[in-house]
Formats: structure tokens, sequence, C-alpha cells
């Protein structure tokens, strides 16, 4: 954690250092999932619920090739393993080629039963040693008139078990998570990835937070706490910055720190995203400002922002975010003033992702 108390107690400057360093190595860091399942297991659809965006297509057999695909969002990549069920399907070359290595995690789903041929997938992916996530998708499709649902997931589970001669867990997702009952499904999955993740590093447990979807009000909360960590080590190389005045280069280099910051926070609460949702009627116009500004910022800085229509406007309306004063930017920006502006950000999107949350139960996508 950085703390704005230490401060007090180290130089200005190497707190900055302090904090460019971690904010890099934060950077640099991935998450990498890696997804295995039959071709329509539902793969796609379940990385799209997960980050809350439509990073794939859904729908499409692209496990018919032998090729993986890869998708990022954020800081995670999923790698989506071709199906299998085909003749020349090789689990191992397809790792190999993907480097297995830098996998955190498995997530093996399956839409239907888990079956012998299975075996050897298995085999091959427990050989590695990664965790592996047992997945049951399209769960709002299973109905026996004679059972409940709970009796059917557990002989469903049993049945698994049964397979492998050893006792896992079975997760019940849907893709659907229009009904709280799917969505609570998808935030236990969350937490599932999350465990798995943070034994492989602390650092790796806050991309969760930073890039998956907020399914309930506590994983929102620790979203918030992830993004503010964010915002005070910009803040604090800010405050360097503001003691190291060279004239006009100072300014270039807060206005990009500051827009970094502003952009970790809008893609951590995807506000371009919340700003396509209809649950709650119009986006509100502090949303849509935001999102123009922190476009307008990163394609062209502080001069694009001034220049753009409406561009004082702009700044008027949301001027909670930007510390831009008159014409021109205050020189050295100092640690408060940036730390109140990805504050006073943070705050505006979460009330916002909250009120989206408890309206939609989480985006529609
Ligand atoms: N009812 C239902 N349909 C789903 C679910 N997940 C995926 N589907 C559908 O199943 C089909 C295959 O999904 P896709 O994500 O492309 O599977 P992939 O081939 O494993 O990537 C698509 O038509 C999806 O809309 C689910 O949880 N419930
Ligand atoms: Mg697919």
């Amino acid at each position: 954690m950085v703390d704005s108390t230490l401060i007090g107690q180290v130089s200005l400057a190497e707190a900055a250092q302090f904090a460019r360093r971690r904010l890099e190595e934060r950077e640099r860091e991935r998450l990498t999932i890696a997804l295995v399942g039959r071709g329509g297991a539902g793969k796609s659809s379940l990385i799209n619920k997960l980050v809350g965006r439509k990073v794939c297509e859904v729908g499409v057999s692209t496990d018919k090739t032998q090729a993986a695909h890869r998708h990022e969002w954020g800081q995670v990549i999923f790698i989506d393993l071709p199906g299998y069920g085909t003749r020349e399907f090789t689990l191992d070359r397809v790792m190999t080629e993907f480097g297995v290595e830098s996998f955190d995690m498995f997530l093996w789903c399956a839409s239907g039963k888990f079956l012998e041929e299975d075996l050897s997938i298995h085999e091959t992916i427990a050989k590695t040693g990664k965790p592996i996530i047992f997945v049951r998708t399209h769960c709002d499709t299973l109905y026996d008139e004679e059972k409940s649902d709970e009796e059917l997931e557990a002989e469903i589970t049993e049945d698994l078990q049964r397979l492998l001669k050893r006792r896992v867990d079975l997760l019940f997702v849907s893709a659907n998570s229009r009904y709280p009952k799917f969505r609570e499904r998808l935030a236990k999955l969350t937490e599932a990835i999350v465990h798995h993740a943070r034994e492989a590093g602390k650092a790796k447990a806050e991309i969760v937070y930073r890039d998956f979807q907020a399914f309930t009000d506590s994983f929102l909360k620790k979203k918030r706490e992830a993004v503010e960590e964010m915002v005070t080590m910009h803040s604090l190389i800010a405050a360097a910055n503001g003691i190291n005045p060279v004239p006009g280069m100072n300014v270039a280099v807060d206005i990009a720190n500051v827009t970094a910051m502003l952009n970790r926070v809008s893609t951590a609460y995807d506000i371009d995203q919340i700003a396509k949702m209809k649950v709650l009627g119009d986006p509100p116009t502090w949303l849509l400002g935001a999102r123009g500004l922190v476009h307008t910022l990163a394609s062209g800085g502080v001069v694009a922002l001034l220049k753009a229509a409406g561009g004082p406007a702009l700044i008027q309306q949301v001027g909670r975010y930007v510390p831009v004063f008159g014409m021109a930017v205050s020189a050295g920006l100092g640690f408060l003033i940036v730390r109140r502006a990805g504050l006073n950000f943070i705050e505006d999107c979460h009330r916002t992702a909250e009120q989206y949350l408890n309206a939609s139960g989480g985006s529609s996508s």
C-alpha cells in the first residue's frame, strides 16, 4: 500500500520514484486465464460476461480450427483454447505454443455432461499443476420435473467427481445474468478467480478487481480500493513533477500522468459501457462529459481539450477531475490537487456504477 502518510517520512522525490516504479510494475503485470471446453460450451459468452464487455464473438465455431484465440481486456488475457473432440486435436501442442507457464489458471467449461474422453484432457491440464476451476455453463437450462435444482446440481457434481476420482467443486453459471440467482453464481465464479489469482500474487488479484465486472456491491468496494491506490501513486508522481519545475516540461508530464490516471479509473468502471446502457434512462451528463474529457485528453492532450468544440464548457462541466485553470495547466500540480481530482472522479464513477448495478444487476452484455 502506498499511504499518503509516507510523504512526511521520506523525501517527495523518493516517494514519487517509488510510486512510479510501483505503478510501472503494476501495469506490466498480467492475469492469464485459459479456457478449455468443447465448441459451444459457452467459453466466449463467459469471457464477455466476466468483463462486462464484448471482447469476443459468441456462437462462432472457431473451435473447429486448431488455433487458440487470445482476447485481452485491461490487464487480463484470456486464452480460448480450441475445442476438443476433433481428431487432430492436441492440447499439448497448443499449450506449448501459448506458453503454459504463463497461465495463471484454467477454466474448464462444459454445457453438458463430462465424459470419458474429457479425462485425457483433464490429465494434460492437471499435469501443469495450475489451478483448474470447473464450470458448468448454461445452468439456466437445467431442469428436471422430478428433481430440485439443488438435487440436479449435486448429481452432476457427483458424476464429475466419480469420473475424476477426486473431490472437486463444480460451479454452475449462466451467461444470462438477468436474474439475481445467476448473478450470484457469476459472483462466486469471480471470487474463485480472485482466490487463485491471489495465490499468484496480490497484484494479480487486483487486476481482477480493476478489470472484471462487479456483480455485487462488495466487489464494487474492492474495485474502489484498487483504483484509489492507483490514484495515490499517480498523485505522488504529480507531486515530484511539481518540485522539479522545468518550464513547459512539467506541464506536459503532469498532463500525461493525469490522463493516465483518469483513463485507469474510467476503464475500471467501464464508463464507456455504462454510457451505452439504458437501464436508468439517458446517461448522466457528467458521465458523457467525463468520457469526452478522457478521450480528448488521451488523444490530443490539454491543447486538444481546449480547442475541442465546447472545450472551456466541457472543462467547466468536469472541472472536478482535471486541474486546468483558465487557458493553462497549473505548472506544479501538487499531490493534493491531483489526488482530489482522482478521488472526485472515482466518487462519481462509483456512485453511478452502484446505481447501474442495483438497477440492472450487472451490465447486459
Ligand atoms: N441459455 C444459455 N445459452 C448460452 C449460455 N452461454 C452461452 N450460450 C449460448 O451458447 C452458444 C455458444 O456459446 P459460445 O460462447 O460461442 O461458446 P464457445 O464456442 O464455447 O465459445 C451461443 O449461442 C450462446 O448464446 C448460457 O449460459 N445459457
Ligand atoms: Mg468461442
